[in-house]
């Protein structure tokens, strides 16, 4: 069970993925999602010449000891590029150890807890009309949650509508599916906090008069909003019964909810540009939050996540990682076998992956009737075809950013 071999591959089929992969000296293989959006060659340098060096001729079964080791014996913690590589080598951990049991992972954390994971999907549209139509396309594929995010009027291009001005620039790849864009530097958007405000409520009360009362409806604010401006939100969306308002506010002031939750009882979502335990120490303590939304991706691995949602069990807080396309499949079957077995799941975001993607990454994780289950085979159940792989060399891509009318640089 000794680590033999460390290859870190980058490969771009719909968009860039970095991926760990460790082989042991008796042929065992496990894989381990690194993907950092806009930012993934920082962690392939980071894997490649830092951690690389510390795990050949590790024993592959000390999945704890070698999470404290890569953690403590760098001296410069947490972070986000720090954490991806953590969390790939963990998930990679988690894969071999898996296999060497001949049992699925969701086994060795503790059993199912459930029979398949609630998941949701994004709905967009430019309006309402186009919107109803995304939300019925989705009904359609079996999506029984969906989030909504809409186009104000007045700003050209903003985060999360798949048919706007970048998207056809981006000639057809879905905006809601993929914000990064390759090639070029980012796109510059615009932003109107008071315009959202304003609209935001008349959307969701013509989803709900279209859709009924009984279908769960999420919301992203993307990091947009001061204290203030997101209560006002949730008091305003309070009618429309959201299963969650998420990243009402920047994430970085943990303070900022317990304003926010003094004036709504809208559910709140945050977290998934988290990556340590600490950054939730507050809020879980406090119950400002209601889910978390960290990725294993992102969150130091399977390990760590864990660690972050038994801690929140304490408090009724739930899960609810992320799930955008910029998961590889590897990222998403770690999520789903955590998701599976602790008690305290909440719901799973889950956008699909490209025609590419999916012939790149071979995965045997299951979509049935709006539930996701990460499927029986040892190990995480994701394959990469290396060959497949090469076909696509890494593309510099970029997130796009926004600016408010007098030109000052707001959060994306
Ligand atoms: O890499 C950034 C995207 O993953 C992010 O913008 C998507 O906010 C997002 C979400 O909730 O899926
Ligand atoms: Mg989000």
């Amino acid at each position: 069970m000794r680590i033999d071999k460390a290859e870190v591959i980058v490969t771009s089929p719909d968009r860039n993925f970095v991926t760990l992969k460790l082989t042991t000296a008796d042929g065992l293989t496990g894989l381990g999602d690194a993907t950092l959006n806009g930012r993934e060659m920082a962690v392939v340098a980071y894997l490649s010449e830092h951690v690389v060096p510390l795990l050949l001729g590790r024993d592959a079964r000390r999945i704890e000891d070698t999470w404290q080791f890569l953690y403590r014996s760098a001296y410069w913690r947490r972070g986000p590029v720090t954490m991806a590589a953590i969390a790939a080598v963990d998930m990679a951990l988690w894969d071999i150890k898996g296999k060497a049991a001949g049992m699925p992972v969701y086994e060795l954390l503790g059993g199912a807890s459930r029979n398949g994971l609630l998941a949701y999907g994004h709905a967009s549209g430019r309006d309402n009309e186009e919107l109803f139509d995304s939300v019925r396309e989705h009904q359609a594929q079996g999506y029984r949650a969906i989030r909504i995010q809409s186009a104000v009027p007045g700003l050209k291009s903003i985060y999360g509508i798949a048919s706007n001005a970048t998207y056809e620039e981006n000639s057809g790849v879905r905006y809601d599916h993929e914000p990064a864009q390759r090639g070029g530097l980012p796109n510059e958007e615009d932003w109107d906090t008071r315009s959202y405000l304003r609209h935001i409520p008349t959307v969701f009360e013509a989803v709900r008069n279209e859709f009924g009362p009984e279908v769960p409806l999420l919301h992203d604010g993307h990091h947009r909003m001061t204290p203030i401006q997101a209560a006002q939100l949730g008091k305003s969306l309070e009618p429309y019964d959201l299963f969650w308002l998420e990243d009402c506010t920047p994430a970085e002031n943990q303070e900022a909810l317990r304003l926010v939750r003094q004036h709504t009882t809208t559910p709140l979502a945050i977290g998934e540009i988290f990556n340590t335990v600490w950054d939730y120490q507050q809020i879980v303590r406090e119950q400002l939050i209601d889910y978390v939304r960290s990725a294993v991706t992102h969150t130091g691995g399977i390990t760590h996540l864990k660690k972050v949602l038994d801690y929140a069990s304490q408090y009724q807080i739930k899960s609810g990682m992320h799930g955008p396309t910029d998961i590889s499949p590897v990222g998403m079957a770690a999520a789903m076998h955590l998701g599976l077995s602790i008690h305290n799941f909440g719901i799973q975001e889950y956008m699909k992956h490209g025609e590419k993607t999916d012939a790149v990454f071979e995965q045997s994780y299951t979509w049935n009737d709006g539930f996701l289950h990460p499927g029986d085979k040892p190990g995480l159940g994701v394959e990469l075809d290396v060959d497949e792989a090469g076909n696509y060399p890494y593309i510099r891509a970029y997130l796009p950013y926004n600016r408010l009318a007098d030109g000052t640089v707001h959060d994306w």
